[in-house]
Order: C-alpha cells, then structure tokens, then sequence
C-alpha cells in the first residue's frame, strides 16, 4: 500500500459506504482529512459510531464551500454527482477530483475482471467469483456490490483476481481504470434523475473499455449492438444469434465457442429461471472460457449457484398464492424481466424514489399483470402513466401494499415485489426493503 505524494489535505464527500472505507484508508496513511456529507450527524450515527477512534474533521449537515476549495485532493462517493456547481469551481481552480473505485484501483496490480450493465451485474460479479475462486483460489470479490475496493487495498492478503461489480457513477470518475477484462451485459433506461439523457448514461457505461489495451478483453451482449471498435480484444455473447466465436444460446443449450473449441452446457444445468439469467449465465461462462477455466468446474459452480436474495426470490406460497422478493428491481427494465421469467399471472408491488424515466416497458408485459399495488413518492406518477392499461391501487406503505396484493390475488398468482425505482424514499437501501417485505410475507 502506497501513499500519494502530492496530496496533504484530502476531502471526502459522502459518509455512506464509501465514505467509511475511505476514512478508514485515508486516516490509516496520514492525511489531513475532511469529510462532508448533506446528512446532519444524527443521521449517521452508524457510519460515526464506525469510525469514532480516528482523527478527522466532519463537515456535515450540508457540502461548505471553503472545503471544497481549500484542499488538494476530493475524492467522492458514487452517489455524488461530479458535475454539482462546488465540483465545477474546485475543478477551475485546479483541485484534482476523483472517486473511490479510481483511486483504489491505482494501488491494485492483480487482473481486474470488472462487470457492468443495467441489470444482472451483481448476479454476474457474484457467479464469476465462485467460478474463479474454484479454479484459481483467493480472488476479492467487490465495488459497487457493496464492497468498495479501497478494502481490498487496505486489507493484508492479496487475490489471484480482483472480480469488481462497477456502475456508471463509478466509471464517471475514472482516468486510468483499466480492467484486464471488461463485461458489459446490458444497458436500458435508468438513473435519469442524474443523466440528462439516455446516451449520456449509456456512454459512462462505456467508459469501462476506455482505458484497455490490445491484450485485455472486453465481453458484450451481441444483442445490444452499440459498440463499434474497442481496443481490447472482443467476444460477444448472444440470446438470440448463433456466433462463430464467442457464446451463444441455441434452443436449451448454451454453446462456448472460444479458442478453436466448441463446449456445450445444457441451459438446466442452473436452478436460476429466466432470460435475463440465461444472458447472465453466458457472460460468465464466457468469461471463465477466456480464462481457460475447466468446463467441470463450470458446470460444478453454476450448478451449485442458486442465486442472490432480492433478486426473484422465492419466498413462501399461502393459500396458492406465491410471494416473490424482487427489491433489486430498482428500475423498469429489471421489473419487465422479472415479470418476463414468470409464467403465471402476478400482482406486482411497485414504487419508491422516482428516477424520473418512463415505467411504460412494463406495458410489454401487461397481459400477464392482473394489477399493480403502488406505494412511495413516485406511485401517483406510475399510475397515471399505467393506470388506463392496468389496475392500480395506491397504497401508504410496503405493509398496506402486501395486504392489498394479497387481497387482489387468486390460487395460482405470483404475488411480485419488483419496486421498478430505488429506495431511498422510504429505506436506506434495498436489501432493508426487500428484508421488510420478507417480514411482512412471513408474518401473513
Ligand atoms: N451524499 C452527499 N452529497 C451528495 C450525494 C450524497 O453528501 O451530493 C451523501 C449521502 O447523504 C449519503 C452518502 O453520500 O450519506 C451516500 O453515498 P453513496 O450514495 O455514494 O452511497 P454508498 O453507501 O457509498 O454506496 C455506494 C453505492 N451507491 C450508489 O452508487 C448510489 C453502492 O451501490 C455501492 O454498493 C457502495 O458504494 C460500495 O461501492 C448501490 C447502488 O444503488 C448498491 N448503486 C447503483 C446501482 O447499482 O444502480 C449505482
């Protein structure tokens, strides 16, 4: 672990996560720290409680002007939006500014696998860890998965691979990240509450291969057909065109085409259900195919893989009425694949902080959608936007909304917790909503 030279007075803006792990870091090497955070102290209690023996100056309840300018170096949390007007001034004014997974990445000298997309990364960063520690032993699986790399830097024992889930607020910051091998597994709307359109979104995802070379590797869905030349050389995978090389769906087969080989894996071999599954599936494989990976353990991980918590969790069936928690869902795209994977009729449960995007790709689904019961600050725009194609029923909160889906539901529904939107209106993250719904679920 290396200290930065140039840099005396560091400030970090946003104590969540991030926050926390870079305090840590940050005070371990010796810097003159600030911290700010729009949260008052009383709000993070938890996160000060973590770090109460160690020496820095808190700046919280709202982001000061003079923190941001006098100091030399602002590293953000991802949540912080780098175009904010303190940013733009301290930037003029030649203060160097840089997030998490940048700064931690410089100090990291093990390949780095890093995985993004709308939907499926943490599945995908999840299922390529197993795979490879089976193989290869010690791996660091991290970043936006919850993990922020900077505790890999800081930790004492060193991986074989560094397998990162990275989103786009990440790779808004980054200079010189470079993944040996770079995923991208699907791109839809989201987050347009930060990005002025859907291309600027898209092009942040991108960022991911900006920095790779003739050696590395980059891995995308055939079918999103974005992409023209990277440097890094490029395999497709594909649910929907057969492929020379690369890995490709055909009928209830996925097939490997890598390295002059061809390796079949029958689609059953995984207990997870689903297209998006299959697509997320793919990219793993492929990913362990590059890395010439025995197609045993292959198989062997992908089978034992049953899956993540809050991602079409199956929780209890009452009175032939199934429950299923999808919190993840925090977008529509996610929403439209759940509900896609499932064959019988659901009552979706849906709502929460509006990201300001469209909710209509739901509508491709509608037929199999008997009602919506919507809760949180964007619910009365999701029923205007849906309500003339699908019931929708307004609700106060997470408890009402269970009752009244479960109320609306007949022997043989899918009652389906997919938000569509993100938490934070109503809960810190959505592992505590997706825990309140399973609550709610078993106290029926
Ligand atoms: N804050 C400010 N000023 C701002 C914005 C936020 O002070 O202008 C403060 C908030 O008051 C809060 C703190 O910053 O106290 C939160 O920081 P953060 O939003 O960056 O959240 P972290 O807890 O550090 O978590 C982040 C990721 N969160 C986001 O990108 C929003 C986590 O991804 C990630 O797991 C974690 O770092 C570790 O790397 C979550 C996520 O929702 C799962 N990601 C989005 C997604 O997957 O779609 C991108």
């Amino acid at each position: 672990m290396k200290r930065e030279g140039k840099f005396e007075k560091v400030l970090v803006v946003g104590l969540g996560k991030t926050g926390v792990s870079m305090v840590r870091y940050l005070t371990k090497m010796g810097f003159q720290l600030t911290v700010t955070d729009l949260k008052k102290e009383e709000e993070l209690k938890p996160q000060l409680e973590e770090l109460k023996d160690l020496k820095f100056k808190m700046s919280l309840g709202a982001h000061r002007r003079e923190d941001f300018l006098e100091t030399d170096l602002i590293i953000l949390s991802p949540g912080v939006n780098p175009k904010m007007p303190l940013l733009e001034e301290a930037r003029k004014k030649g203060i160097k500014i840089t997030g998490e997974l940048e700064f931690a990445s410089q100090f990291v000298e093990e390949p780095i696998i890093a995985i993004t997309g709308t939907n499926g990364k943490t599945t995908v960063t999840t299922l390529i860890g197993k795979i490879f520690e089976e193989a290869f032993g010690d791996v660091f699986v991290g970043g936006n998965i919850g993990n922020p790399l900077i505790e890999y830097v800081m930790g004492e024992k060193r991986a074989k691979f560094v397998i990162l889930e990275v989103s786009s607020f990440q790779l808004e910051t980054i200079e010189k990240f470079r993944p040996k091998c770079a995923l991208l597994l699907n791109v839809s709307e989201d987050h347009l509450d930060r990005y002025g359109s859907f291309s600027e979104y898209v092009n942040a995802k991108l960022r991911i291969f900006e920095n790779q070379k003739g050696e590395d590797l980059a891995v995308i869905n055939k079918d999103l057909n974005l992409l023209e030349s990277l440097n890094a050389r490029t395999f497709y995978f594909s649910s929907k065109e057969r492929l020379k090389e690369g890995v490709f769906l055909n009928g209830e087969r996925i097939v490997v085409r890598v390295k002059g080989s061809e390796i079949i894996y029958p689609r059953s071999i995984s207990p997870l259900f689903g297209e998006h599954n299959t697509e997320n599936l793919m990219a793993a494989i492929l990913v362990a195919h590059l890395f010439d990976v025995e197609s045993s353990t292959v198989e062997k991980c992908i089978a034992a893989f049953k899956g993540l918590p809050h991602r079409t969790e199956f929780l209890r069936e009452v009175k032939g009425v199934k429950f299923v928690n999808d919190s993840k869902a925090t977008n529509v795209d996610a929403t439209r694949r759940a509900i896609q994977s499932i064959k019988n009729p659901v009552v979706l449960i849906a709502g929460g902080k509006d990201k300001m995007g469209s909710y209509k790709p739901v509508l491709e689904e509608k037929e199999k959608i008997k009602a919506i019961v919507l809760f949180g600050e964007s619910s009365e725009r999701i029923k205007r936007e849906l309500g003339e194609s699908i019931d929708c029923f307004l609700e106060e909160d997470l408890e009402s909304a269970v009752k009244k889906a479960y109320e609306l539901a007949s022997y043989g529904d899918v009652i389906l917790f997919s938000p569509m939107c993100s938490s934070f209106d109503m809960f810190r993250d959505y592992v505590e909503r997706g825990n309140r719904f399973k609550e709610i679920v078993d106290s029926l």
